[in-house]
């Protein structure tokens, strides 16, 4: 290395395609092409093996069949631990504006710059094969292809976590995953185990809060939060050091399914999370996240009544705001799911100067576990050669060997410090981009103990609780009487009810009543952590906190969005032509998807002679697979699925699951046959629009422009909550 490329700073040689650049010199498609062995020789004939005569033995010598077969045999790597089932996307991070007062993260500090990324959501703990829409949280990670090098976010969509300390992992994993004798039950928490555990440690109260919540059951990742979870830290170019938690606020809003429709999708489209990324993406509608940070200076460190790194606590918006820093844009799916996907590997150790970590233990033990876990999936430590896992920027080390090694190093020279080589690969000054470890003050005794400020584990839990809106608590309350009602052991049962009356009585009395056990008031859960008293804890005794956290209720801050909404667009023969075409292009134009679904696939007539091509029939598809329901009028077809009991079925199920229902004319006789109750109507002959709890109605001389634009701003109110108080007695 010459003297001058020493003081070269690091280039920016990247942009948003950079990483496609990188893959495109692995991929391959074959198109036009013979096909081979892995050695290059074409293959004649691959649908017999080579024999001793027409019906004799397979021959020994038959490469081509032991090449493949051996090849199919070792197929499968371990899947991940936890976060098993997943989907990926490719995209890029831009910056709004410099963040250098604050960190100097090169990605974070120039506006101009696209950071390629690639993205894995997750479910946690269910097995590669489970379905997405069970009750868990979500994996939010991303990986940010720098000019720096690889920078992770690795982050869940709900923003504290079960324990304290990451020597609870383990035993948090077995108590969730499918019990050791019988492997029962698959991807749920409700089963004795979990809770029998969770009852035990009463700092898993908060996040089970949230997982009881709707946060657990997204309508789509696109539609999902993410969160950091721990404190970290930005450190800028002077030196400076602030708190960091990192934020993803999804474009279109957060929204979620309702737990019925949730559990009858896990049997009929398993892969509703995956299929409606992998749509999104194709259809062009992508996926955009904000990038937020909460920031708090170091001297502010003991101001609140929590501790910063006790990662059971948010830090209420309300008492620091978030600041966007910068937008995610998802826009390509990956070309092989088990290429990119399932080999991408994680690690919240993968740091870029300017974010470092704190003593938070639940992530230190995170720092350890990451690229262990690899080691396991990977059995070599050279993954991070893998396309998917290099890094945009040149690597240069003395890592050598293992298993797959790719790199060719060349030269006699593989250690360090070296004269032989010129002294190179050379350490990096930090003003030439070296990582220096922020030089924060350690010091203590040898304790396995926790400090006394982890100690309270309810009022963030209140806090969660009083913060949803009557409906939200509803959801939360049916939630827990679902989860604790199927496990078997009463005293379990019982226990956790003792912890949920130190979150609220009230709460604790409505799931009690759902699960024929009484809470047993003034009993302790066993409190599993040695809390030890310190100046932290006394520091915090009189910080700061909030009642109320307005922030943390998906309700109170929906966004009203139409687009990449999925309409059902039920009919049968004699339906009105002119109103259907009307409203699916006023749906369209405002860019929701529609389906027509009839009985049967094939094409349909209208009353006036034209034919419609039927996207699903009753059998291919169901109400759970869309967000509205729109019937348009037409005698004939109506009276014919008041006939159907799938017809009836799938607008009682679409009303019940509170979605936005739309129909005109005669149409309102199949909503009273199919129970639609506790709604005002339009008078039929009427010219008017009726819109009441999102089933909008129009008479048969209304306006279809009006009715469509009612039906839409119905659906951008994704659910219609009102409607269960009058679905389901209390
Ligand atoms: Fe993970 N976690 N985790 N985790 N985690 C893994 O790493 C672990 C935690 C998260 O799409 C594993 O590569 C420990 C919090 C995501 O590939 C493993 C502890 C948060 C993913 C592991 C935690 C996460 C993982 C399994 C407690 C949110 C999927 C496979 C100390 C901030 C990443 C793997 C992907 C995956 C360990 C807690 C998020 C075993 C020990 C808190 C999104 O290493």
């Amino acid at each position: 290395m010459e003297e001058k490329d020493q003081n070269k700073p690091q280039p920016n040689s990247v942009d948003e395609n950079s990483k496609n650049k990188q893959l495109e010199q692995f991929r391959e498609d074959g198109k036009g092409q013979y096909m081979t062995t892995d050695q290059g020789v074409r293959v004649n004939h691959t649908d017999d093996s080579l024999k001793a005569g027409q019906r004799g033995p397979t021959l020994m010598e038959d490469f081509h069949f032991r090449e493949k077969m051996t090849h199919f045999d070792h197929e499968r790597m371990p899947e991940r631990a936890v976060h098993a089932r997943g989907a990926g996307a490719h995209g890029y991070f831009q910056p709004y504006e410099s963040m250098a007062a604050y960190t100097k993260a090169k990605f974070l500090s120039d506006p101009s710059i696209k950071t390629p990324v690639f993205v894995r959501f997750s479910t946690v703990a269910g097995s590669r094969g489970s379905a997405d829409t069970v009750r868990d949280a979500r994996g939010f990670a991303t990986k940010f292809y720098t000019q720096e090098g690889n920078y992770d976010l690795v982050g869940n969509n709900i923003p504290v976590f079960f324990i304290h300390d990451g020597i609870k992992f383990p035993d948090l994993v077995h108590a969730v995953k499918p019990d050791p004798d019988n492997e029962i039950p698959q991807a749920s928490a409700a089963q004795d185990s979990f809770w029998d555990f969770i009852s035990l440690v009463p700092e898993s109260t908060h996040m089970i809060m949230w997982l009881l919540s709707d946060r657990a059951i997204p309508r789509s990742f696109r539609m999902m939060e993410g969160f950091g979870v721990h404190t970290f830290r930005f450190v800028n170019e002077a030196g400076k050091a602030r708190f960091v938690k990192f934020h993803w606020r999804p474009v279109m809003g957060t929204h979620s399914l309702v737990w019925d429709e949730a559990q009858k999708l896990a049997g009929k489209d398993p892969d509703w999370l995956r299929r409606d990324l992998w749509d999104a993406i194709e259809q062009g509608n992508y996926p955009e996240y904000e990038l937020c940070v909460q920031m708090v200076d170091e001297a502010d460190e003991f101001k609140f009544d929590f501790d910063l790194l006790d990662a059971t606590k948010i830090i209420p918006e309300e008492l620091v705001p978030l600041k966007p820093i910068g937008k995610m844009v998802l826009n390509r799916n990956p070309d092989n799911f088990f290429a990119e996907t399932e080999q991408v590997a994680f690690h919240p150790g993968n740091l870029v100067p300017g974010i470092d970590v704190t003593n938070d233990p639940l992530l230190q033990a995170r720092l350890f576990s990451y690229l262990d876990t690899q080691l396991n999936r990977f059995n070599s430590t050279n993954f991070s050669e893998i396309p998917i896992n290099r890094p945009v920027c040149p690597v240069h080390n003395f890592q050598q060997d293992g298993f797959m090694r790719q790199t060719i190093n060349k030269g006699k020279v593989n250690y360090w410090p070296n004269s032989l080589a010129s002294g190179c690969p050379m350490m990096a000054p930090e003003n030439m981009g070296g990582y220096v470890h922020y030089a924060e003050k350690v010091d203590g005794h040898k304790i396995r103990a926790r400090s006394k400020s982890f100690e309270d584990h309810y009022s963030q839990s209140t806090l969660f609780w009083n913060s949803l809106t009557e409906d939200e608590k509803t959801h939360l309350v049916d939630a827990a009487r679902f989860e604790l009602g199927k496990v078997q052991t009463k005293a379990v049962r019982a226990r956790q009810l003792a912890n949920f009356h130190k979150v609220d009585p009230q709460f604790a009395a409505m799931v009690a009543a759902g699960i024929g056990v009484e809470v047993p008031i003034g009993e302790d859960s066993i409190s599993t952590g040695n809390y030890v008293a310190d100046e932290a804890s006394k520091k915090m005794a009189s910080g700061q906190s909030v009642k109320d956290s307005p922030a943390v209720s998906i309700d109170r801050n929906k966004k009203e969005v139409a687009k990449t909404r999925r309409v059902a667009i039920l009919l049968e023969d004699g339906f009105d032509y002119n109103e259907v075409m009307q409203v699916k292009e006023a749906l369209e134009a405002a860019g929701v998807t529609t389906e027509i679904v009839s009985k049967f696939q094939g094409k349909r007539l209208s009353s006036t002679g034209q034919e419609l091509e039927v996207d699903k029939s009753h059998v291919t598809t169901a109400s759970i697979m869309y967000d509205a329901v729109y019937i348009p009028d037409g005698e004939k077809s109506v009276r014919k699925m008041m006939g159907l009991g799938d017809a009836l079925h799938f607008v009682s199920e679409a009303f019940k699951h509170c979605k936005a229902i739309a129909t005109s004319g005669f149409g309102i006789n199949l909503l009273e046959k199919a129970f639609v109750v506790g709604v005002n109507f339009a008078d039929k002959e009427s010219g008017k629009v009726v819109s009441h709890s999102g089933v909008v109605t129009a008479g048969s001389d209304a306006d279809a422009g009006s009715f469509a634009d009612k039906f839409i701003e119905a659906i951008k109110q994704h659910r219609h909550w009102d409607r269960e108080k009058s679905m389901t007695p209390a």
